[in-house]
């Protein structure tokens, strides 16, 4: 119902853009947000379900998720923050043995397997009702075949993020109530996710990704399920400020160790790093623009992919290998055979010499 609107934005803008007229399209969509949550939703509701299960992505967009989880179902919410790697065996086993025990299951800013995808689909009517999906990830959109998946990656010109179809989810069906105050926070969360906020130069929506980081997971969790309001405290500010510091070094001191490697037919500048990544990708990115994608190799969990070139859609890239997300943002896992085969290397190598 809602992909209609979307349709004819998207006529809208190529009409626009076939005859040279530059459409700037506000991507401040807090206001819209609130809107489109109070029309669309229904009264809050008074029966809570015996317990809530969520599955949600390990980012400030995932962990967000989880934070509309408190606020919607309480402590009655259990939530479970995965990532590439391990999404679909928790997946998997909590639908074998605890699935009795949950009213409702949420997987949010993340998607399970074809193989998985195929369990929930076998599964009672009843069982099956109580599952909900839904992502923002490109890589994911072939699960819109399933009544109980929702992949939606754009809607009415407005890139999505997990936290914000997560949002317009609850308060449609009456499980959360909505505030403009809320809806700012949710709209923050998208901009950083979609690097949004880069085109329009929002650093706040930056600084609360950075505020993640900083504070860790469970106090990000306790401190904007307490009070959902984007604007820092004093002291969160001064942690920003010296954050700000360390970022420029750690990023300055990566610039000096790219390499260049071909990675299946494209010149990937390669580095080895576990801190900052979006921010470290974008900056190297923009440093090399001779290379058409940057690789962030974490060694203990993941390959990160990055690229400003319009042309180049590195979600098609991190699939190859095993992974998947956007166009211009995407991750793989490191596996165990890797990670052997790296320590093996190195310690062959130190041998030989
Ligand atoms: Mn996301």
């Amino acid at each position: 119902m809602k992909q209609k609107s979307t349709t004819s934005m998207q006529d809208f803008l190529a009409k626009a853009q076939s005859r040279g007229i530059k459409v700037q399209i506000s991507s401040d969509a807090a206001d819209e947000l609130f809107t489109a949550a109070q029309t669309a939703k229904r009264p809050l509701r008074r029966d809570k379900p015996r317990a809530v299960k969520l599955f949600t992505h390990n980012d400030t967009d995932g962990v967000s998720c989880g934070i509309l989880a408190r606020m919607a179902f309480g402590d009655t919410a259990h939530i479970d923050y995965s990532n590439y790697d391990d999404i679909n065996n928790k997946v998997a086993r909590f639908l074998d043995f605890h699935l009795s025990k949950y009213d409702l299951v949420f997987i949010t800013d993340i998607s399970v397997n074809e193989e998985v995808a195929d369990i929930i689909e076998k599964m009672s009517p009843y069982a099956r009702e109580k599952v909900m999906l839904l992502d923002h990830h490109q890589t994911a959109e072939g699960l819109n075949q399933y009544d109980w998946a929702q992949v939606t990656v754009e809607q009415n010109g407005v890139r999505e993020s997990g936290t914000t179809l997560f949002y317009q989810h609850l308060i449609t069906e009456g499980w959360l109530a909505d505030s403009p105050e809320l809806a700012r926070y949710v709209e923050m969360v998208r901009q950083y996710d979609t690097w949004d906020w880069k085109e329009n130069n929002n650093l706040h929506a930056k600084q609360l990704n950075d505020l993640f980081y900083i504070l860790g997971r469970d106090r990000f969790v306790s401190r904007f399920t307490a009070d959902c309001s984007p604007d820092f405290t004093d002291s969160e500010k001064m942690l920003l400020e010296i954050e700000q510091e360390k970022i420029e070094k750690y990023i300055k001191g990566k610039s000096k160790d790219v390499q260049i490697r071909d990675v299946n037919g494209y010149t990937a500048g390669v580095v080895f790093a576990e801190q900052y990544i979006s921010e470290l990708g974008n900056a190297l990115a923009e440093a090399n623009p001779d290379v058409d994608f940057v690789a962030i190799i974490n060694m203990s969990r993941v390959i990160s992919y990055r690229t400003v070139k319009d042309e180049i859609n590195v979600g098609d890239i991190a699939a190859f290998f095993g992974g998947g997300g956007h166009a211009k943002a995407a991750g793989s896992p490191v596996s165990k055979e890797m990670k052997q085969a790296a320590a093996s290397l190195l310690f062959e190598q130190i041998q030989a010499k």
